[in-house]
């Protein structure tokens, strides 16, 4: 139990801890972060011996490195939550609409004190290897740490978002001032004051750490390659009769939730198109979107993301705002983004626009004129030079397949994953791949992951993990593994019903373009989480269609 204050009482969970890495587990979870902690709670109540790996000294996963100046969430902290314990939801009271990095640790740690799940962690332990021993029907799954544990089940819970996005420019090691990601930012801070700071990248956690960084900073210069789109988050403590109200109300939330595309509850969606409303109709929706703050924007009209004129009366209302918060013209045009809404994921911010208004912040547009090479005291860039104390590389992540590839996973005859997935992620349903029996991909590509609230489609993932893992032990096979066909079928149709939207056509992380060699394939499934979970409940109904159960 913490000491969290956000926490009023301590609940039960049946299960004894009795783990030595020499013998063999029932599973072997990588990663304690949302996805690697439920994973543990299910299959420890289901019985089963059961051991999480994971890289940081403590949980979280991706909030544990990501602890950046600014770091918060942008799905409202009431719903991103679990949701399978109501006396977890109940017990636990968030402090803002959107909680910080800090607070978000506060409750994985909480979670797992609360049900007892530590001791079945190891920390400062990575996964160099997973191979599946075809003969023993188990994986053998090697860390950096030198340990070997053996696993009847290979879970990988290691994240959507989660894999660095190194920065390769050419003369790096020449800079002779300090350098972080905000990706591995550490957890000592870094300390701003009176320094020229850079930033580079405007996506996220770029927006999320410019106004703070601006304020702490002698002078901070962002520089920017593409502009993007940023929604206010109006983020703000929660009042007491709010919390009481949602915390009554939570069935219903997750009914919605479940209804939704995105997974979210809170979310209301459109009814109808932006081309149906007239433009004083669609001002106003817009404006009391923007006035609420948040992602509910995007979700003003439903073909925003499917109709180019459509997504230019969201997009053009957003640069009007750009326009009318950014007093220099020039500035304002610069951050102006010219590519389609969404089609990069929106961010939700807190005074970004507002901090270009500063004296002590400048932008500057390495879209037109690139960064050539870091040299000692700062930043070339085609234009000029930057002289700066501080680089920060706000440079996203190699999303979806980077953390799974950078593990020497190996199925059936010493396939190697990261040379199957070589032309882009193969899968079924995202949860598995043809030649790697008893292994699952928690929120893996080709599945609705970071196109939802993750929490939900993680929640969604590990339940029905759990089950296919009962049905195997109740059925007494030993392997279950996808099939050939209905792999390659799934893999086409995440492929096709992306093409349906404008996210498809613009260089993203979603499709891979952010990483330098990686081919462009479009990873998470974008049909919806309705939708998903539907052929997910079928493929159980029809007896595990598309696996092969031995
Ligand atoms: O990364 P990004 P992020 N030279 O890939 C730029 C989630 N998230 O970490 O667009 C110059 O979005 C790049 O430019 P361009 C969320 O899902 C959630 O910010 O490629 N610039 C871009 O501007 C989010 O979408 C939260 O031209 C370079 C930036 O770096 C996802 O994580 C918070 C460059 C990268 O933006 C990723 O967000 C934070 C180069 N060589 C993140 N290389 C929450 O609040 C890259 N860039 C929950």
């Amino acid at each position: 139990m913490t000491t969290s204050a956000h926490s009023t009482s301590t609940f039960t969970t049946a299960h004894s801890k009795d783990n030595n890495h020499s013998d063999t587990l029932d599973a072997l979870i990588v990663g304690a972060g949302f996805a690697g902690i439920y994973m543990l709670y299910k299959l420890l109540n289901l019985g089963l011996k059961v051991q999480v790996i994971e890289e940081g000294s403590g949980v979280g996963g991706t909030w544990y490195w990501n602890r950046y100046p600014g770091a918060r969430c942008d799905v409202e902290s009431m719903e991103y939550s679990y949701s399978f314990s109501k006396e977890l939801l109940q017990d636990w009271t968030w402090s803002h609409r959107y909680s910080t990095q800090a607070e978000i640790m506060e409750y994985a740690n909480h979670v797992v004190d609360t049900f007892g799940l530590r001791p079945y962690i190891k920390f400062n332990t990575k996964a160099r290897s997973a191979h599946y021993d075809e003969a023993r029907k188990e994986w053998e799954i090697k860390t950096d740490a030198g340990d070997l544990y053996r696993a009847h089940y290979n879970i990988m819970a290691t994240g959507t978002l989660s894999s660095v996005n190194r920065p390769r420019f050419e003369g790096l090691d020449s800079f002779k001032g300090e350098w972080y990601l905000t990706g591995r930012w550490p957890k000592e801070g870094v300390d701003f004051s009176g320094k020229r700071v850079g930033i580079i990248g405007t996506g996220s956690s770029a927006v999320q750490a410019t106004p703070v960084i601006a304020e702490q900073a002698g002078h901070l210069t962002v520089f920017q390659r593409t502009a993007n789109y940023s929604i206010p988050a109006r983020n703000e403590p929660l009042g007491a009769e709010e919390i009481d109200d949602i915390k009554a109300n939570y069935p219903g939330i997750w009914a919605r939730a479940t209804k939704s595309r995105v997974g979210m509850g809170f979310i209301e969606l459109g009814t109808k198109g932006a081309l149906e409303a007239t433009p004083e109709e669609r001002e106003l929706e817009f404006s009391k979107r923007w006035a609420k703050g948040g992602a509910g924007f995007g979700a003003a009209y439903t073909d925003i993301l499917s109709n180019e004129a459509a997504n230019e009366t969201a997009a053009e209302y957003v640069k009007a705002k750009i326009r009318e918060i950014v007093r220099d013209p020039i500035t304002a045009k610069i951050l102006s983004p010219e590519i389609t809404l969404g089609c990069k994921r929106m961010c939700i911010d807190s005074g970004y626009y507002e901090a270009f208004n500063r004296d002590n912040v400048d932008l500057v547009d390495v879209g037109s004129a690139p960064i050539q090479r870091l040299v000692a005291d700062g930043i070339q860039t085609t234009d000029g030079e930057y002289q700066l104390d501080i680089i920060v590389f706000a440079m996203g992540f190699d999303a979806l397949t980077g953390a799974l590839n950078a593990i020497d996973i190996r199925g059936r005859s010493g396939m190697a994953l990261r040379d199957k997935w070589a032309d882009g992620p193969r899968t079924y349903l995202g949860l598995a791949s043809e030649g790697f029996p008893n292994m699952f991909t928690i929120t893996g590509p080709g599945s609705p992951s970071v196109l939802s609230n993750v929490l939900r489609s993680i929640e969604h993932h590990v339940d029905w993990i759990t089950d296919c893992i009962t049905f195997i032990k109740n059925s007494e096979c030993s392997e279950i593994e996808a099939n050939f066909t209905a792999e390659d079928e799934w893999t086409q149709h995440v492929e096709d019903v992306a093409k349906d939207t404008l996210r498809y056509k613009c260089d993203s992380w979603y499709v891979g373009a952010n990483i330098p060699g990686k081919k462009r394939v479009f990873l998470p499934y974008s049909g919806g989480l309705p939708v998903y979970r539907e052929k997910c409940q079928d493929v159980v109904s029809k007896g595990y269609e598309g696996f092969v159960v031995s």
